[in-house]
């Protein structure tokens, strides 16, 4: 990272007389993202990664429309607004034309990989659930695509088998198991699509490290990491809170007897986010809410795969053939999910309320 471009963006907001201290965050498989100070204040500088987003204008008025909207029409405590520049705009462009923003830190915060209590399950789960119940009002007209096809999972089903089809044998022959195992699990994706599901303006990418939490207390402040904030289904935010926040192990994990759905966080997860949507779901949403896991652990398994066999041009790697280990820990997830299936239906009907 060249720190001369922070200086030169950081300009564009603020007169600082010295140079701000960076800290390098390191979550998140996309952005580039930091920390720094200035008068007196800590502030979050990203830089957009223009390989995934191609419109960055796109994505930050999208995120301008979704702070003021929530502002006006919601009472959660913390909102993300961007910073504008000195000329009037919600982004930076550095030296070399890359796209950056700054947002204010919220202090005493921390965003966790693992759940560690179930009360912490509850709670994220509650806060996205409140998050999606004030977004609900929002005109789906407002919202732009920031990607494309995001959670369409039938597309992108078939990108994974043309990337098959291309990479090279000693790929294919380490990936075999788990290449056959989304081709056998594929119908899932089949049926989802056959669903007649409402359009909401969500997520897209509520994992658990985009919930943050108060280092004292351990509430649930905010969703944060609003780049994917589109139009789509609500199905998908529910599973990947559950796809993060149930887990025994972090997505990073490589024993894969040590990743399974754990049903006691599960619970958490429907006691937090069920009554804050229960009123604004129809039947089918109600009726298909373990579809939603299932649906986003098996195409995040596939997403992760189709990185390994293409070369690892998405996500972020620090090692070979780690989006091999992070497919195969999304499968033994999704494989956990099937064992329990009858369980976790029972726990979603017993917390809807009739
Ligand atoms: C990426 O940017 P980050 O780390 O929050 C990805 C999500 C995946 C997630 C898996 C734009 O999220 O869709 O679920 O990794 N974001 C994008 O951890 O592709
Ligand atoms: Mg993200």
């Amino acid at each position: 990272m060249n720190f001369r471009h922070l200086d030169y963006v950081i300009a564009q907001f603020f007169d600082v007389s010295t140079s701000p201290v960076f800290k390098v965050l390191s979550q998140g498989h996309i952005n580039d993202t930091f920390c720094f100070s200035a008068n007196g204040r800590e502030y979050i500088l990203q830089k957009i990664n223009r390989d995934v987003f191609r419109t960055p204008e796109v994505l930050m008025q999208n995120m301008v429309t979704v702070a003021e909207y929530l502002q006006r029409n919601s009472d959660l405590p913390h909102i993300l607004f961007p910073l504008f520049n000195k000329q009037g705009a919600c982004y930076a462009q550095d030296l070399e034309g890359a796209f950056w923003r700054v947002l204010p830190y919220i202090p005493n915060s921390y965003a966790p990989d693992v759940v560690t209590t179930i009360g912490q399950a509850e709670a994220a789960a509650n806060m996205l659930g409140r998050f999606l119940a004030a977004l609900k009002g929002l005109n789906t007209s407002r919202i732009q695509d920031t990607i494309t096809g995001f959670h369409n999972s039938i597309n992108r089903y078939a990108v994974f088998d043309q990337v098959v089809g291309r990479s090279s044998l000693d790929l294919r022959k380490k990936a075999g198991k788990s290449i056959l195992a989304i081709r056998q699990y594929y119908p899932l994706f089949k049926e989802i699509q056959e669903l007649s599901l409402p359009k909401w303006v969500v997520h897209n990418d509520p994992k658990i490290s985009n919930v943050l939490f108060d280092q004292t207390s351990h509430e649930a402040l905010c969703m944060i990491d609003w780049d994917t904030i589109m139009v789509g289904s609500i199905l998908t935010d529910f599973g990947d809170m559950v796809r993060t926040a149930c887990s025994s192990a972090s997505e990073e994990e490589k024993d894969l007897d040590k990743i399974f759905l754990r049903p006691d966080f599960f619970e958490a997860c429907c006691k937090g986010f069920l009554p804050a949507v229960q009123h604004l779901l129809t039947e089918v949403e109600q009726n298909h809410l373990l579809d939603g896991v299932k649906w986003i652990v098996l195409e995040q398994t596939m997403r992760f795969l189709t990185d390994f066999l293409d070369d690892n041009h998405y996500y972020k790697t620090s090692y070979p053939d780690q989006n091999l280990f992070r497919a195969n820990n999304q499968l033994a997830l999704y494989r956990s999910i099937l064992a329990q299936e009858q369980e976790l239906h029972q726990i979603i009907q017993q917390n809807l309320v009739t």
